[in-house]
């Protein structure tokens, strides 16, 4: 008999085996067939809850982004640019972590109260003192023409106020341009050695509620409340290709107010030297940008991408009509006389 017959007869021998086996386990299948398939069943269940939960979440973020309740899809409803930087909004971070890492992090935060702005500093400063990088070591860089009239806020441990002088420019367009030459300045030979961080920003406003280490990153900027929903072409940028802050139109990705910025302290070095190296520029053609340094700023944003993008919570005006786009309204603009203060 050839070797592969007698191996078959050896397999055959098995058969009867394999069927007993095979029996007994569907017989075993079938007595446990109501606890296998449950398992089943149940898990399957399981899971689908779990995935309407998440769908759920989910829409609840898209709502809190307005993700759903805005028709025109404006790149500013996201959580995220399209460089992938984070845009901050309540909810989007954990304090608890971040404030650990920021836990020997020096700050400091830049304004200027010239003039009749002086007015501004005290409240400024209090509610700073309330909101702004709570148990953070934080020096304020103070910028006015009357030193002498500043008042001290009470101010927490860790916390230093510096003053200087500056002139006082007559135009007030000059005055909001200054910040940036003082800033060029200050960022190289003072402050590296002082902060890590530098935040800027203007001084008719009032911390209303929490701004801490969230907002730090390289280079951050605040999108403008006034323009969170308009489409780019609609950007005040300035327009004329004759300026240093030209922004031809298609290019550009928000409206950033420059009333609250930052980084670190390098980074707003070149942010402060671009952007007055643009003013210069201007001035020496005999013309200004539509908005001064906020269109120079504008103009050196659209080139280098901010690293972490500031929701309008951050600078917050309460004559927009879209009430509910901000949960937090942290930092506030003041409603102000315009011609009284400007004359
Ligand atoms: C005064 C009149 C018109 C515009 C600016 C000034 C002005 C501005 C001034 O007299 N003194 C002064 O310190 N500033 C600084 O520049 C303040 O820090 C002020 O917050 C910043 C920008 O000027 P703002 O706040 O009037 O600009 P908007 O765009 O917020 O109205
Ligand atoms: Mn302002």
């Amino acid at each position: 008999m050839p070797e592969n017959w007698r191996n078959m007869l050896r397999f055959k021998s098995f058969i009867p085996g394999i069927l007993v086996v095979g029996i007994l386990c569907m017989v075993g299948l079938w007595v446990q067939k109501e606890n296998v398939f449950k398992y089943k069943i149940e898990k399957m269940i399981d899971w689908s809850k779990k995935v309407a939960e998440k769908a759920k979440e989910l829409e609840q973020c898209e709502k809190k982004l307005l993700l759903n309740t805005v028709e025109k899809k404006s790149m500013g409803l996201n959580a995220l640019t399209p460089w992938l930087a984070p845009i901050v909004w309540d909810g989007t971070y954990d304090l608890s972590i971040l404030d650990k890492q920021h836990s020997n992090t020096r700050i400091g935060l830049f304004v200027f109260a010239v003039k009749k702005y002086i007015r501004f500093l005290q409240q400024f400063l209090e509610s700073a003192e309330r909101y702004f990088m709570v148990g953070h070591k934080v020096t304020y860089y103070v910028f006015t023409d009357k030193v002498d009239e500043v008042v001290k806020p009470k101010m927490a441990d860790g916390r230093i106020l510096q003053l200087h002088n500056v002139v006082a420019d007559q135009r007030w367009q000059d005055v909001s341009m200054r910040r940036m030459e003082v800033l060029t300045v200050f960022t190289k030979e003072h402050m590296p050695n002082e902060i890590d961080y530098l935040v800027c920003a203007d001084v008719d406003m009032v911390f209303n509620d929490s701004v801490g280490v969230e907002i730090l990153g390289d280079l951050v900027a605040t999108i403008h409340p006034g323009f969170f929903f308009s489409e780019p072409q609609h950007f005040t940028y300035e327009r004329k290709p004759i300026s240093a802050a030209y922004i031809p139109d298609g290019e550009g990705d928000f409206y950033y107010m420059a009333a609250l910025y930052g980084g670190k302290v390098d980074e707003i070095y070149r942010l402060s030297v671009a952007c007055q190296n643009g003013i210069i520029e201007d001035k020496k053609k005999n013309i200004e940008a539509l908005w001064q340094d906020e269109s120079h700023f504008n103009r050196y944003l659209v080139d280098n991408k901010p690293t972490k993008v500031l929701s309008p919570e951050y600078l917050w005006d309460t004559n927009v009509p879209y009430k509910d786009l901000a949960k937090k309204k942290r930092f506030v603009i003041l409603k102000k006389n315009k011609t009284e203060i400007r004359n």
